[in-house]
């Protein structure tokens, strides 16, 4: 690890406290000077680090640039040897994760992103990804299970992605089936799993999960035509977390509920945050809009649905509509 690299991890692990450039001089085995040419290269790049005489440096609490230090300092201790690559920017995280992927990256890898270019939601749709106010990250798994077991993998990244918006952040959070999650009648965050299969095998070889989440994205960022439905996790007030140590609970929450996830304990959970439960709704299928009335979550992570007549039948993919939420 470079000199700066290990520099910013220091400043990372005390961020209440500060630590003096002989301390890191003698920790590193280095000079003062190469110490400060550290510093003075970490502020270059944008990090705000405070110094104080006689005291020494402090990264400023609300100094929120993604590293994979900043990262990797919130992860619990079984998942930091997991691979974290940070980028500027990139067409869409969901991308490079598949790609290194199929090159046999391991499981637990990450790709995070300051802003896509690209950034991909369902069937087709654009995720807006701006500059440093969101994350966009996506996790590599490899599951060894059947492909009917993988569907539930979004339901998890929900269930995760609420307990650690809920931990780190501490706003509470409700799921639209099958994978956003808002707050206070805003979409704050969207979900998109995809699967590669072996060809070979036909089984699946490696499952990424693209989490997208507004964290400080201001209400009139947003293009026009979502303005009425997007949100923050941040609107009016000043984060009291970074970025980084809501990447790192994210990935602490799928983690822990990716081990049993085949047990299937977390759908209790599911459903609890699920607003579309005994409320009327809508879904697309068969090129038609059609009227239901929303009654449960299967096993499989399936939205079952009753009609007038009462039909009932369970939905897999695609979209559902609220009277005011679509
Ligand atoms: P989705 O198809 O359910 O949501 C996309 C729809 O939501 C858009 O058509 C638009 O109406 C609205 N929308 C677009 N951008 C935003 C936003 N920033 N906030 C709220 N609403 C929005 C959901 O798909 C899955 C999104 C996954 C995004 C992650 S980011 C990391 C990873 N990489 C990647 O390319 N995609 C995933």
């Amino acid at each position: 690890m470079s000199l700066k690299n290990k520099v910013l991890q220091i400043l990372e692990e005390n961020r209440s406290s500060c630590i003096s450039g002989q301390q890191m001089a003698e920790k590193f085995n280095v000079s003062r000077a190469a110490v400060w040419k550290a510093i003075e290269a970490l502020r270059k790049e944008g990090y705000e680090i405070h110094s104080t005489p006689n005291k020494g440096y402090q990264l400023f609490a609300s100094s929120d640039i993604l590293s994979k230090e900043a990262i990797k300092h919130f992860l619990k201790k079984e998942y930091r040897a997991f691979d974290v690559f940070v980028y500027d920017t990139i067409d869409s995280t969901n991308n490079a994760a598949k790609k290194i992927a199929v090159d046999g990256a391991a499981e637990g890898s990450i790709i995070i992103a300051d802003t896509q270019t690209a950034g991909r939601g369902r069937m087709g749709r654009s995720f807006y990804s701006p500059a440093q106010s969101g994350i966009y990250m996506s996790v590599i798994l490899r599951p060894k299970t059947d492909i009917s077991d993988t569907v539930l993998l979004t339901t998890a990244a929900g269930v995760a992605t609420c307990r650690a918006i809920e931990k780190v952040c501490k706003k509470s959070c409700a799921i639209k089936w099958l994978n956003d999650i808002y707050i206070e009648e805003k979409k704050v965050c969207g979900i998109l799993t995809e699967a590669m299969t072996n060809c070979e095998t036909g089984r699946v070889d490696s499952i990424v999960v693209g989490i997208g989440v507004n964290f400080k994205t201001p209400p009139d960022a947003f293009p026009k035509e979502i303005q009425p439905r997007a949100g923050s996790i941040y609107t009016d007030e000043k984060p009291a977390v970074t970025r980084s140590q809501l990447i790192a609970q994210i990935i602490n929450e799928l983690m822990d509920i990716y081990e049993t996830f085949t047990q299937r304990e977390f759908l209790k959970e599911y459903k609890s945050r699920s607003f579309v439960l005994g409320k009327q709704i809508s879904y697309f299928a068969q090129n038609n809009w059609h009227e239901a009335l929303a009654i449960d979550i299967s096993k499989d992570g399936g939205l079952i649905v009753q009609d007038a007549a009462g039909n009932v039948s369970t939905l897999h993919s695609g979209e559902i509509s609220l009277r005011n939420i679509r």
